[in-house]
């Protein structure tokens, strides 16, 4: 057992134990556990050899107890116990965007209610209106969260996706039988949320991998068996697709089970043309001879292309650049030189300005924009103007302090309110070295009114940058529906960048978007909208988003120099003076 898994693990106490009405303290020590770590740089089985558990920030006397009795049983008495008192199905009643552990319990207790299913027959019964604290209105709500969550129809995060992949890859590797094992699918490609995972693995000896794969003690069902191919459901729910092929053939395979299918498909019409067809296998020549490829750019190579990086393979004119070599020089992340949005204790982020200030240096951050919410967004608890001042001199200090090892910068993250208006006034936004202006609200206006609610802070001289343009957030909350053309004019016509939120969670602007918009010369900013040190890490979801949209680093303002940042920045100002 890892520390992820330890962490998931105490999530799932946590969450058990709110639903049971424990006191929120002891719930949040569970909480703060699994945090710590999941940010832990050392391995734990080491830390908990050499007795240093209780020096992890947040693990303490009890749950270092948890940790060994996991560690060296595999098992804990105290989740068996906790899982007899509250049923675990109750756990996917809480995914319901609406229900908190509280409503869970009272579902629980008062209806009997205790599986999603059941919550949504309920609902449609019309039975949950009469609960306390319920009426006609949250039953409704109930209803469209469990829409939404189908919507998502079990597809995964891509950071779900991503973490569950690096530990099925670890594992693979390590059987002596394997020579190679690499994500492919949407997995490998970015996309935006993952059906199944595909691993395609090199090894010589298929049976074996099989074998150990199918036996797998996280595998629940075996779905399908073939020689080269299987496919597993896991006890997470998640599925896998595992493709092997031996090592000389490992380039048609990866390349194929990448995909897209429609990227597959235009490709071996191509390949058809020249006489040749495609296959996971090999490339079968016009003259009968078979071509076996063990990379991938033997594949592309030989249909007479440059080998086309995954993030592109969705059948958006790439084949046709690749045969004309003019691919874009896709942006990567250790480019990335500047943050522009990040939150700290002067809203609801966890951290302070210098804590933040440090963790992103040590990311390789050179400027760093601490941007809190205004006042407007009540439950962020936004800064005044009068704190916004205050934190000005914080800032201050925090980078005497520091040097000029990082550059540190002064901005807010401005409401965008319902009626269109921007929640500081003009004199204030003009202190604020980036404005960045957000939807967080009344995102279901109509197309018109939303439209130009955004276009109105796009028109604002003041705003630098849009935050995550849509609003919409995965899985609970569609964007909003935005009328495209007229909010990217505005953008151009006004000089102001839009941002990319790296969140798994937001993905917004979206690759199609944001390619248009570079299209027609906006500039983007990739930021992780970073609520503790951990959300800097994101950064990788934001790029792959950049790279499906076909960015080169130039349009990217994180890949700046911060003075030339700061340059734009201060241009943008005098324009508004
Ligand atoms: P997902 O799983 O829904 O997130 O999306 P993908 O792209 O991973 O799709 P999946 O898992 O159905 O298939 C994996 C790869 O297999 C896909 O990217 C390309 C290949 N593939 C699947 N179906 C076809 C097909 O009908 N034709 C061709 N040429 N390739 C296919
Ligand atoms: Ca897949
Ligand atoms: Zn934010």
């Amino acid at each position: 057992m890892n520390q992820q898994e330890l962490a998931d693990l105490f999530e799932r106490i946590a969450d058990l134990l709110e639903i049971k009405g424990e006191v929120i303290y002891v719930t949040r020590a569970y909480r703060r556990a699994a945090e710590s770590l999941r940010g832990l740089a050392e391995d734990i089985q080491v830390v908990h050899l050499e007795g240093r558990l209780t020096s992890i920030p947040g693990i303490g006397k009890a749950i270092s107890e948890k940790i060994k009795e996991l560690l060296t049983t595999g098992r804990l008495t105290f989740l068996e116990k906790l899982e007899d008192e509250v049923p675990p199905s109750l756990l996917e009643v809480l995914q319901v965007p609406d229900v908190g552990p509280r409503k869970a319990a009272l579902f629980w207790k008062q209806a009997g209610i205790i599986t999603r299913e059941g919550l949504r027959q309920a609902a449609l019964a019309g039975k949950l209106r009469n609960l306390p604290g319920m009426g006609e209105k949250s039953e409704a709500r109930i209803l469209a969260g469990i829409a939404a969550l189908e919507r998502m129809g079990g597809r995964h995060s891509l950071e779900t996706a991503w973490k569950s992949a690096h530990i099925w890859l670890e594992w693979l590797r390590s059987l002596p039988s394997v020579q190679q094992a690499q994500p492919a699918g949407s997995l490998r490609r970015w996309k935006e949320t993952i059906g199944d995972l595909d691993l395609v693995v090199a090894s010589n000896e298929p049976g074996q991998v099989m074998q150990a794969f199918t036996h797998h003690p996280d595998v629940l069902e075996v779905k399908g068996q073939g020689e080269y191919k299987a496919s597993v459901e896991l006890r997470s729910g998640m599925r896998i697709q595992l493709w092997l092929q031996p090592p000389h053939r490992f380039g048609s395979l990866w390349q194929y089970a990448t995909g897209s299918k429609h990227h597959n498909i235009r490709l071996r019409e191509y390949a058809i043309q020249k006489g040749c067809s495609l296959s996971e296998r090999g490339i079968l020549l016009a003259n009968g001879e078979y071509h076996e490829c063990e990379t991938e750019e033997e594949v592309y190579h030989h249909l007479g292309m440059v080998w086309i990086p995954p993030e592109l393979r969705e059948d958006r004119g790439e084949i046709q650049a690749a045969l004309e070599n003019r691919l874009p020089a896709l942006i990567e992340t250790q480019q990335r030189q500047a943050e522009l949005h990040c939150h700290t204790t002067w809203s609801d982020g966890i951290l302070s300005i210098e804590e933040m200030a440090r963790f992103a240096r040590a990311k390789g951050i050179r400027l760093l924009a601490i941007t809190d919410h205004s006042a407007g967004l009540g439950v962020a608890g936004g800064l005044t103007v009068d704190r916004l001042r205050d934190q000005r001199a914080e800032i201050n200090a925090v980078q005497q302090k520091l040097g000029d090892t990082i550059q540190l910068i002064q901005g807010a993250e401005v409401e965008i309110r319902s009626d269109g208006s921007l929640d500081y006034p003009n004199e204030v936004l003009a202190e604020l070295d980036i404005a960045i202006a957000s939807l967080h609200s009344s995102l279901k206006q109509p197309r018109e009114v939303v439209t130009q609610r955004l276009v109105n802070a796009i028109n604002n001289p003041h705003i630098d940058l849009i935050g995550h343009p849509s609003g919409r957030l995965f899985p609970r909350r569609e964007g909003a529906d935005l009328d495209w053309d007229t909010v990217l004019s505005a953008a151009v016509k006004n000089g102001v960048a839009l941002e990319i939120n790296a969140s798994p969670y937001r993905l917004d602007l979206n690759d199609i978007y944001a390619r248009r918009a570079a299209e027609m010369g906006i500039l983007l900013a990739v930021n992780t909208d970073a609520h503790s040190q951990l959300d800097f890490e994101l950064v990788r979801y934001g790029i792959s988003v950049a790279r499906r949209a076909w960015l080169t680093a130039g349009q990217v303002i994180n890949t700046w120099q911060p003075q030339r940042i700061l340059s734009w920045l201060h241009s943008r100002n005098k324009n508004s003076t």
